[in-house]
């Protein structure tokens, strides 16, 4: 029999700083990569995104309508240090505040992102995470992040999608394109990103009594695309570069070894220096749950060594392959989104099993949901029985977890309020509410509740019996 949803499970939704809060330049706000990134032709930039930075309170209150018990959202690197590090512009300081406090008063536990893809330009400049400075810009922005709000918010993470900026940082905006050999590059990145996680968490176990942090990688299942053992193996191998090398460092302090050959055989291998090490392993630097973020799974083969090697799976639709290694595959068995994403709910079954059972750790999803073209209808109507249909059939996943004894805490698709995509604008839509935009028509931003609102809002108030 079915086993029903703990009575205190965080029921909520995400968003992330610059995909909704606009006001990019205002208050004393240093620009971020992204802000600096070149646009892609026909997609608005983030400008003004949702308004939310404006908007936050009336934001809040239809949160709380819904009966969010938590809220993830991240907080602007560049609003509380301009330049990344040293100066501290008051006006971020008193934003956030004002938010996590309007937060409080609905009853509705902060979820607190540090760093959500927009790394400070000022540091970008020198380097960004090839610099090792960055890796202490970091630290010392958790430590800011602790001073000021660690009264309140009980739950953090770290770095929102570490593998994706890794894997696919071309599409995302954070990759620097002048980087000379990128992949090797890249590790060394993700080896000083490593670092800066680890002394945030250290620093959050010795400054915040009670409080918790975790990473929130984007996790998914990999699925072989035949059941030929070497098919099989390049799975398994993707498996350990998409998913466990991030995990596993952040839970066991160490490079995991089928990555590891990896690095060796392609000459990928970081730089350690001398410490390096032991802050990695350190115990006071172990996550306290592992938040992760779903949105399909991911097929593939192995590679036949060609140029081909490079294809395009439903892996949220982004090319993934490298030659000599694996190459992504179409999964026949999936329906797909308008944005040509595979939708696999039993996958997110067997991806919470696969995490629960490597790590042992409470788990919470910070990101699962549809991305769609929702149409505003006469009398500010949305039909969107799509995305209840989707998240109906992902939420009844997470049922089935639970009842196989993943201890599940939380669940917050993407996203509560309609916002700008990470690489396709603003008519991708995610949001249980509608912001009243097109693309480079701003009109009135104003805020209508979609069919899903009120769903959702049902979900929350029957505690998920749907
Ligand atoms: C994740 C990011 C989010 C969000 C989401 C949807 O990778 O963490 O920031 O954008 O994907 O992706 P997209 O906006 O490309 O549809």
């Amino acid at each position: 029999s079915l086993k029903s949803f703990p009575d205190d499970f965080l029921w909520g939704a995400s968003t992330s700083a610059y995909q909704i809060e606009g006001a990019w330049d205002e208050d004393g706000k240093g620009p971020s990569v992204i802000d600096m990134a070149q646009h892609q032709e026909g997609v608005t930039d983030f400008k003004v995104a949702s308004d939310h930075y404006h908007r936050y309170k009336e934001d809040v209150a239809l949160l709380a309508e819904m009966g969010f018990k938590t809220y993830r959202f991240s907080i602007a690197w560049t609003r509380i240090y301009p330049k990344g590090t040293v100066e501290i512009n008051p006006k971020g300081i008193e934003f956030y505040n004002n938010l996590i406090d309007e937060l409080i008063a609905h009853d509705i536990e902060p979820l607190v992102t540090m760093y959500h893809f927009d790394l400070p330009y000022a540091l970008q400049d020198k380097g960004g995470w090839s610099n090792r400075e960055t890796i202490d810009a970091f630290a010392n922005y958790a430590k800011t992040l602790y001073e000021n709000f660690g009264d309140r918010v009980k739950y953090w993470l770290t770095i929102n999608e570490q593998n994706m900026m890794i894997l696919h940082g071309d599409a995302i905006g954070t990759l620097d394109s002048n980087l000379e050999n990128p992949e090797k590059e890249l590790y060394q990145q993700n080896h000083h990103m490593m670092l800066a996680q680890a002394k945030a968490m250290i620093l959050c176990h010795q400054m915040l009594d009670g409080a918790k942090i975790g990473p929130a990688p984007n996790i998914s299942a990999v699925y072989p695309a035949t059941s030929k053992p070497e098919d099989v193996l390049a799975a398994n191998n993707f498996n350990a570069i998409r998913n466990w090398l991030y995990l596993d460092m952040v839970c066991f302090g160490r490079y995991n070894s089928v990555a590891w050959s990896y690095f060796e055989e392609k000459g990928y291998v970081p730089e350690i220096q001398e410490g390096d090490m032991e802050i990695l392993a350190d115990a006071t630097a172990r996550p306290d749950f592992i938040a992760f973020n779903y949105y399909s799974t991911a097929t593939v083969e192995a590679s036949r060594g060609n140029d081909d090697a490079k294809n395009s799976t439903g892996d949220q639709q982004i090319v993934i392959g490298e030659q000599g290694v694996y190459k992504g595959h179409t999964n026949q068995y999936l329906e797909k989104t308008e944005f040509g994403w595979e939708v696999d709910p039993v996958g997110f079954r067997v991806t919470l099993r696969e995490i629960y059972s490597r790590y042992n750790l409470p788990l919470i999803v910070t990101e699962n949901g549809l991305g769609a073209f929702d149409k505003l209808e006469e009398g500010d109507v949305v039909n969107d029985d799509y995305r209840i249909e989707y998240l109906k059939k992902h939420i009844k996943q997470c049922q089935l977890a639970i009842t196989d004894g993943v201890e599940l805490f939380g669940y917050c698709p993407w996203s509560a309020i309609d916002l700008v995509s990470t690489h396709q604008g603003s008519s991708k839509r995610y949001g249980f509410i509608y912001v009243n935009r097109e693309e480079f028509d701003l009109k009135d931003l104003r805020r209508i509740k979609k069919k899903s609102f009120y769903w959702y809002k049902d979900v929350i108030a029957s505690n998920g019996a749907i």
